[in-house]
């Protein structure tokens, strides 16, 4: 019995394998936080391979813009990691400066309102050209990040295909016409005022998942939602044929995150958008759309911040495993100690769902 415990342990760190499902900020932050778990729990010393993460990133927000291809929530994680993100914005290079977005404004490229640094235009040129060279946008990720091993987080694009959201909305030039804005104007230009009418992922029913996402579920110990936005970042990932499925299907625990505390968003728009599609701005709301597996949605587990404990008895009765624990992550200590509950659920559930 004295090496059970120690073998069960390795064995059960050694090789695990977690996928998070992420949008930009919220999940850049938990993915910090996961990162830092699972390594501080790796045991000292143990044999083997470290534990995978792997992150399936939304795609719906990128644009061609200035003739370069945006991909802000790939970025976004991606520079969160590496260290060498901007903070404050929560978006964009650290030390950036913006020369070339003041010449091309000059010459009216790009759009006011979405401005691009110096640093971070680097990354859309070397993207584009290679883009442009026929390499596939998850290999791509793969040579951007390679730059930066600290990353340590494998970032995988939800498709390689290009499936931007668009949102409808009531012209803001001619009332009582319908237009569509592609999501980063509806977002930086509008800041998210205009009502909403619908999302439209243009191009979605003939996108495939990228390469190694469907691999990856169906390998994993653990699936997690990450604290995004459930409609334009986990929605949208969800929506790529194959991957709900994919999902529902896994042997693995998949437990999600609320991006709501208190009735309100974090940060971001998700209130915006969750009203566009008539879902109450709500903790508990936001796993009812995304369902218990059991009942035909995706999720297993659900963590909602102590304020909404009440919540939580109702949820479980549901099938939604559902733990009420500090969700604020302001800092990387407490964003592992998020990723260290959803750990403890999914090993609580783990040995239920398999
Ligand atoms: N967000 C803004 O609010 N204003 C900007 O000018 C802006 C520029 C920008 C450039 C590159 C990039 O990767 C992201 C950028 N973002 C900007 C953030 C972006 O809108 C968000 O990261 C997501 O798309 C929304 O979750």
């Amino acid at each position: 019995m004295l090496l059970g415990p120690v073998v069960e342990r390795s064995s059960r760190f050694e090789s695990m394998k977690v996928v998070v499902l992420a949008g930009g900020v919220g999940g850049s932050r938990f993915l910090r936080g996961m990162r830092a778990q699972l390594r501080r729990t790796q045991p000292d010393g143990s044999v083997g391979t470290s534990a995978e993460l792997t992150a399936i990133v939304n795609t719906g927000d990128d644009l061609w813009l200035a003739g370069l291809r945006i991909t802000p929530d790939l970025d976004t994680i991606m520079y969160a990691l590496a260290g060498i993100n901007d903070t404050e914005r929560g978006w964009g290079r650290v030390g950036e400066t913006e020369r070339v977005a003041g010449e091309l404004r000059e010459w009216g490229i790009g759009w006011p309102w979405f401005t691009l640094g110096d640093l971070d235009l680097s990354a859309s040129i070397a993207r584009s050209s290679w883009l442009r060279d026929g390499v596939p946008l998850h290999e791509v990720v793969e040579r951007l990040q390679a730059r930066w091993p600290e990353v340590g987080v494998r970032l995988l694009p939800a498709t390689d295909d290009e499936v931007e959201t668009h949102v409808v909305v009531d012209s803001p030039d001619s009332p009582g016409v319908t237009t569509e804005l592609h999501f980063q104007e509806w977002w930086t230009r509008y800041r998210a005022s205009l009502p909403a009418l619908a999302f439209v992922q243009h191009g979605v029913e003939s996108a495939t998942p990228a390469p190694g996402v469907l691999e990856a579920i169906a390998v994993a110990d653990l699936i997690v939602l990450g604290p995004s936005n459930p409609v334009v970042s986990i929605g949208t990932i969800l929506a790529i044929p194959g991957l709900r499925d994919a999902v529902r299907a896994t042997s693995a625990p998949v437990v999600g995150v609320s991006p709501i505390i208190g009735g309100a968003v974090v940060r971001g728009m998700a209130d915006a958008c969750l009203t566009a599609i008539g879902v109450e701005t709500g903790a508990a709301a936001v796993a009812r759309h995304y369902g218990s597996r059991a009942a035909g949605g995706v999720l297993d587990g659900w963590l909602l911040d102590t304020v909404d404990a009440a919540s939580a008895a109702g949820l479980t009765a549901e099938g939604i495993e559902t733990r009420a624990v500090p969700l604020w992550m302001t800092d990387e200590a407490l964003s592992a100690a998020l990723a260290g509950d959803v750990l403890e659920l999914a090993a609580q559930l783990g040995r239920t769902t398999r």
